[in-house]
């Protein structure tokens, strides 16, 4: 159907269709570029027109991690807009977590006005020359899928619908479009559009047949067959076939740095979080949506062991080099792939005693395992500062099928049990610090319902542009839990120091330069300067107490909450 809207300018054609395109939020933060969308939008509210929102964030770095929480938990993209070239620059670290993470996100920035003269939107400040680049989307090319300027109010329905199609199709990811100000500008009466949209949208694929049977094959015949995964959760609807799979062959399951609940963690065939030391003795491995399967330098499967990779896009096209071998490589819809694949190997029925005999053996580690690991946090349960192993139980003593947890670092995953699909989320691997809060946030906007929980370190906090953060969840009455990890220190540049030169001047001399954070600010105040709860926590008998009262305070007060709890230092 045609739907014909009046308005005044193109920016405010522009927010139509956004909100036309299922676009509920409009994560602003906003600069000269703006002033035809501010003016677009003050009409729209005056009419009362509320979609898509408007969210002032006032740093692009929570800007960015909004629009990817959200999308993660829902699969839907959201709108960012900063401001040129300088907000893009800022943009850019959240822009590449969320490419590497597959995250769609319509990210769009202004562009300084391109007029000298009196065309409406011309220049009219001094920053509108040296606000100018040649080529704008050169900043952010090789991080999104498409880019695009905006040239005529005329063409937003083809450029709103190619962006939101491209980087929804698998593998979703941020694209960038970018809106000169004369353009926003352009005076139009009406904008036409078809509702419901039109533009193409990629079917789910399936490997073909014959590679799915001999995958089947090898796995079936293999003595020793082990599954890695990173990210498949990224679909909910992959977990249960992924469960399927392992149950069918009687194989282990590995989270290795996993980014999503890609398994029920009390699983019985859920083998932890570390496959290295049971490389060596698998003679088939499947590889599921893992851009790093194993680390060669540090240990590596037989060069005779199978390796069957699956992922929407196994050559994990966008990374420049990456060898891994795949004997084969199933490529599509990895939910698909994965049904299909545990279809075909009970189809072959396998040796059943085999299988009876390999789950037999995991399900006694597994046990062993959790029981291993609970009892490694209980033995540091009394130390003071807190283990951080011993924070991570009592967050996970707490969680339940309504906690959504994001965590950005410290989180040990060894103490918690996370079963639900959609109910954990780590960083993505391009690693860009400062993701955690704003993802936080931007899935407490996508699942209000949900007690969401953000674990992070010190340094990745600061670097979550806090103040921002803070000021977000209570302009929005977005109530989350922040839990800082403070060990006052990056530990994971001491670690890589470290493992670098085990024996160097830096372990010899205890001297370990830009890797403190002392003196640490008190960051509980920083959380209650926009009206949260925040604690400092230094007794390890008194968290399960201040995790309760926090969680009191976000659910019931509906206010964001923050604990400081003071850490080892490393
Ligand atoms: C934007 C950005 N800058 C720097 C780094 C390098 N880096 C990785 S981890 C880390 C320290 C994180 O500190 P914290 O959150 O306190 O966790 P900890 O290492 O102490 O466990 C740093 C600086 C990064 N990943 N991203």
């Amino acid at each position: 159907m045609l739907k014909r809207v009046g308005v005044e300018s193109a920016a405010e054609a522009y927010l139509e269709l956004l909100a036309a395109r299922g676009i509920e939020y409009f994560f602003g933060n906003a600069g000269t570029d703006f002033a035809p969308i501010v003016e677009a939008y003050a009409k729209r509210l005056a009419q009362g027109i509320v979609l898509p929102r408007p969210i002032t964030v006032p740093h692009e770095v929570p800007a960015v991690a909004m629009a990817h929480g959200y999308a993660m938990v829902t699969g839907r993209p959201q709108a960012v807009m900063v401001h040129v070239i300088v907000g893009t620059a800022n943009a850019l670290g959240g822009i590449m977590n969320a490419a590497r993470a597959h995250a769609p996100i319509l990210f769009t920035a202004g562009r300084t006005p391109i007029t000298e003269g009196h065309l409406p939107g011309a220049r009219n400040r001094y920053i509108h020359w040296a606000q100018e680049s040649f080529d704008q989307g050169a900043l952010v090319r090789e991080f999104v899928k498409w880019d695009y300027e905006l040239r005529t109010g005329a063409q937003l329905e083809t450029v709103v619908d190619r962006a939101l199609a491209v980087a929804c199709a698998d593998p979703p990811g941020p694209v960038y479009l970018t809106l000169p100000r004369e353009v926003l500008a352009e005076r139009m009466e009406t904008i036409e559009y078809a509702d419901p949209s039109r533009a193409p949208r990629n079917s789910a694929t399936l490997a073909d047949a014959g590679a799915i049977a001999e995958a089947a094959r090898i796995l079936t015949a293999a003595r020793n067959p082990i599954i890695i995964a990173k990210a498949s959760g990224r679909d909910p609807g992959a977990v249960a076939p992924l469960v399927r799979l392992a149950e069918a062959l009687g194989a282990p399951h590995w989270d290795q740095w996993h980014s999503h609940v890609n398994f029920p963690q009390d699983h019985p065939l859920h083998g932890g979080y570390d496959p290295a030391p049971y490389l060596a003795e698998a003679d088939a491995i499947v590889a599921v949506e893992s851009d790093v399967p194993w680390i060669p330098k540090l240990a590596a499967p037989r060069p005779e062991a199978k390796v069957i990779q699956v992922a929407m896009d196994p050559l994990f096209s966008r990374y420049p080099i990456r060898g891994f071998p795949a004997d084969l490589a199933l490529a599509g819809t990895t939910r698909l792939t994965l049904a299909a694949l545990a279809e075909a190997i009970v189809a072959a029925r396998p040796d059943s005693a085999q299988v009876a005999a390999r789950r037999q053996r995991w399900e006694a580690d597994h046990s062993r395992r959790r029981a291993a690991w609970e009892g490694a946090a209980r033995a540091v349960a009394g130390d003071r500062p807190i283990d951080m192993a011993w924070l991570s139980r009592c967050l996970g003593d707490l969680l339940d099928e309504s906690t959504i947890v994001v965590n950005e670092y410290d989180l040990d995953v060894t103490q918690t049990c996370f079963s639900a699909p959609g109910s954990y989320f780590a960083s993505s691997p391009a690693a860009g610090l400062g993701w955690g809060l704003g993802a936080a946030l931007g899935a407490k906007l996508a699942a209000p319902e949900k007690t969401v929980i953000c674990a992070v370190g010190d340094g990745a906090y600061i670097f979550g542009s806090p103040t921002a953060a803070h000021f977000v969840s209570r302009a929005y009455n977005l109530p989350i839990l922040v839990v800082i990890f403070n060990n006052r220190a990056w530990n994971a540049v001491k670690r890589a120091t470290r493992s670098y030169a085990p024996d160097g001047w830096a372990v010899r001399t205890g001297a370990m330069p830009m890797s403190d954070l002392e003196p640490a600010p008190d960051y509980e105040l920083i959380c209650q300067a926009s009206g949260g709860h925040g604690e400092r926590v230094e007794d390890p008998a008194e968290l399960h107490h201040a995790l309760g009262r926090a969680l009191r305070v976000v659910r019931e007060e509906r206010r964001q909450a923050l604990l400081n709890v003071i850490c080892k230092k490393p």
